[in-house]
């Protein structure tokens, strides 16, 4: 009987393990050049290089964004060309803002309050985020 309660507790503790949201760091939603490579990248403001880093790695093999988060503009959990083009639209055309955690739409740099966690989904992940503290 204390074996079938200990193996009882040990399922129900790694369901509850599992169930436990992703800790990722926090981050602003479109940065996808928040860390720099090789000098180029422009963290703490939402600019076409956002675009084009995420680009450049989907299509020339570029490096991955540290926050994969951030460079999922459109938080559907996958970085696709979609992401760059909404990013694009948002700076340009008045496209749709990113869902949350989303720059102030107020310029190209945004404020340390912008900077928050992924509200949903755990498949990407945010390893590095060095404009948010
Ligand atoms: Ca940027
Ligand atoms: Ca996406
Ligand atoms: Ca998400």
């Amino acid at each position: 009987m204390k074996t079938f309660q200990l193996i009882l507790s040990l399922v129900v503790l790694s369901l509850v393990v599992s169930s436990l949201p992703v800790m990722g760091v926090d981050f602003v939603r479109g940065d996808a050049d928040a860390v720099p490579v090789f000098g180029v990248g422009a963290g703490g403001e939402i600019t076409i290089t956002d675009a084009i880093f995420t680009l450049v790695y989907l299509f020339l093999g570029g490096p991955a964004p540290p926050c994969l988060d951030a460079a999922d503009t459109n938080d559907d959990e996958e970085l696709t060309i979609a992401d760059p083009i909404m990013t694009l639209m948002y700076l340009f055309i008045l496209g749709p803002a990113a869902p949350p955690p989303a720059p102030t739409p107020s310029g190209a740099a945004y404020p340390a309050g912008d900077c928050g966690p992924d509200p949903a989904g755990a498949v990407l992940d945010c390893a590095l985020f060095p404009p948010c503290p």
